[in-house]
């Protein structure tokens, strides 16, 4: 792994991966399709204080012969008289914020993999002629969700959002929703059961009510012709039927009357004189409306394209360089997963005061806050799902499942001008069955959006002493090449960089995804002495030093902004379950490598090292 270099108290008890999947429960729907937009829709927020109930045995869910129980906690039952015996009771239960995940919250919690029952009540007047959906941003990692007792619907997968149409299931007046929601780690799942960071369980994103017309604008996907500077082009989709949608871009005079098709899809294609082009230097983000069946719904939207020609990253057209830094979404001063709009500003704030213009979002999909702030500060981003290191290659399940996160990632961020790049997955290895599961996942993300280059961080191996190939059979079928390489940290010392040439069989751009090594914020040392922010320094002075001779080189993300969470990181004194080697503490302190990145950066914006 590491030698790899990239193509591009307990009261309750630990869980340990169980082989299968929780089986489920009969009539269990399937979630709706992802609706665009939701933040700016019409939304009655769920966030807030939710009672939990820890289940460690499944107990509220499975009887004691294992089978779906039709008395399980989801019916959030109450004694009606004194003899009815129910051994559980949401409203004396204990309760954990949401967004937000357990780990972080209860220090009984901080450890536990398995069920929490999350439970709210909400006062509502259902609307006549609208449909409802209850929209959750992410529940990590498996999730089904009751309304009002009734099943509402179920989802795999922790990073990625997901609605349940509750149309027919919420009433007027008093209503409840009990959603259980799962951490186990399965050695078929994605990610699978072995990863470096942590496994935090719960609603950790936003959970809101939805509302929309009966026939209502379910997606749209705009954006800038490649090669063009002012036509705009795309399509609508409304949830179905042949309907008028009116698209309107007020600040550029803008506006097209369409009509969908039967399916409810229709096409985009529009000029637009005078438009600005979004780019970091100016992050030029345009009001646009669009109305269908009685709804505005309302994008802030920046146009440009990307293209990648031979060697070069083009942005509107231009070679771009990307100044950049790996983040994971850990909430910076408190650790746990960040969620909110401020940890999102924080952690890009960081990325901007490197003289960044570049965030990798690894291992997964982000909140979408986080393309949102991107956006806004102009910054380009790497969005990802968890096909992590040793995924269970051959079972189809686990590909669908990939396919499924692939499709949900996209279907969320699509329209942010931030996000340059979608990544299949990280540090996967060279078998058959890889690259087959891999190809098809490159190939699904061209199908679901031709606009943006598809890539991977890869390993890579030496083809002489001291020279690194990047020949990943994978890297014919990407775009751009990610690469992840600790020289002078899982390899060498960071002196033997200066050695280290590259070499790719592609012609395409590479990205250096990943570089770096540990140091405790206060530990100091001489440059030799590990863990401390010395030698961290002089590890990415002399990585530096050897980027820069690389002539396809067109981005960097070293490994990585903030300290984070991760078990398996044990050294007392020194890890104490952090991965150290953030260039910021978890509690916010800059290391001294942070200020050799960012005067690296200063020196090169605006041009490609290497060149
Ligand atoms: C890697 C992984 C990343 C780890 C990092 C490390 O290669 O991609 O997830 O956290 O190395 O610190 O070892």
């Amino acid at each position: 792994m590491k030698t790899a270099c990239v193509l591009l108290s307990l009261a309750v008890p630990i869980l340990l991966a169980s082989a299968s999947p929780p089986a489920a429960p009969p009539a269990m729907p399937r979630p709706a399709g992802l609706i665009a937009n939701i933040e700016h829709r019409s939304t009655m927020s769920l966030d807030g204080r939710w009672h939990f109930i820890v289940d460690p045995y499944d107990t509220g869910y499975f009887d004691y012969r294992h089978q779906p129980r039709k008395d399980g906690y989801f019916l959030r039952a109450v004694p009606k008289t004194p003899r009815d015996l129910i051994e559980y009771d949401f409203e004396k239960s204990d309760t954990l914020a949401v967004p937000g995940d357990w780990n972080s919250q209860k220090k009984e919690l901080f450890y536990y993999e398995g069920t929490v029952w999350y439970e709210r009540s909400f006062s509502y007047h259902a609307p006549t002629g609208r449909r409802v959906f209850l929209a959750i941003g992410a529940a990590n990692y498996f999730a089904r969700v009751w309304v009002n007792g009734a099943p509402a619907c179920e989802h795999e997968g922790g990073f990625t959002g997901f609605n349940c149409e509750v149309t027919g299931l919420v009433k007027d007046g008093d209503n409840f929703v009990v959603i259980w929601v799962n951490n186990q780690r399965r050695r078929d799942a994605v990610p699978t059961d072995v990863t470096d960071w942590w496994n935090y369980g719960g609603l950790t994103r936003n959970v809101e009510i939805v509302e929309v017309p009966e026939s209502f604008l379910e997606d749209y996907f705009l954006q800038l012709r490649k090669g063009s500077t002012d036509v705009i082009e795309g399509w609508v989709r409304m949830s179905g039927g042949s309907h008028p949608v009116t698209l309107r871009i007020p600040e550029l005079g803008v506006e097209q009357k369409l009509q969908t098709d039967a399916s409810g899809a229709a096409s985009v294609s529009l000029r637009a004189p005078g438009l600005e082009r979004w780019s970091p230097e100016r992050p030029r983000l345009y009001d646009v409306e669009l109305e269908a069946n009685g709804e505005t719904v309302r994008d802030r939207i920046g146009f440009r394209t990307i293209e990648v020609r031979g060697r070069d990253i083009l942005v509107n057209g231009k070679p771009v360089f990307l100044r950049g830094v790996s983040v994971h979404e850990e909430a910076p001063y408190r650790s746990g997963r960040a969620a909110t709009e401020k940890d999102a500003a924080t952690l890009l704030g960081w990325v901007k005061e490197l003289n960044g213009n570049f965030a990798r979002l690894a291992h997964y999909p982000h909140n979408r806050n986080m393309a949102r702030v991107a956006d806004r500060e102009g910054l380009f981003l790497w969005s990802e799902i968890p096909v992590y290191w040793t995924i269970d290659w051959e079972n189809p399940a686990t590909l669908e499942n990939a396919r499924q996160q692939l499709a949900e990632m996209i279907r969320r961020d699509k329209n942010r001008a931030s996000v340059v790049l979608w990544s299949v997955g990280n540090e996967t290895p060279l078998t058959p069955a890889r690259l087959l599961f891999m190809t098809d996942l490159v190939k699904t993300a061209h199908q679901l959006d031709p606009s943006r280059p598809v890539t991977a961080a890869l390993e890579t191996h030496y083809a002489e002493p001291n020279v690194k190939i990047i020949d990943d059979p994978l890297g014919k079928e990407l775009d751009v090449l990610g690469c992840n390489e600790y020289v002078g940290w899982y390899e060498r010392t960071p002196e033997e960089a200066d050695l280290v040439t590259w070499r790719t069989v592609y012609d395409k751009p590479l990205i250096m995804s990943e570089f770096g090594g540990d140091a405790r914020a206060g530990r100091h040392g001489g440059p030799d002495e590990r863990w401390t922010e010395e030698y961290q320094e002089n590890l990415y002075r002399h990585q530096i030093g050897m980027l820069q001779k690389i002539d396809f080189l067109r981005g960097t993300s070293p490994w990585i902004l903030m300290d984070f969470r991760s078990p398996r990181r044990v050294l007392p004194g020194v890890q104490d379950n952090y991965n150290r080697k953030g260039l910021v503490s978890n509690e916010g302190a800059k290391k001294k490598a942070f200020f050799v990145l960012k005067e690296f950066y200063g020196g090169i914006a605006g041009r490609t090292p290497g060149r």
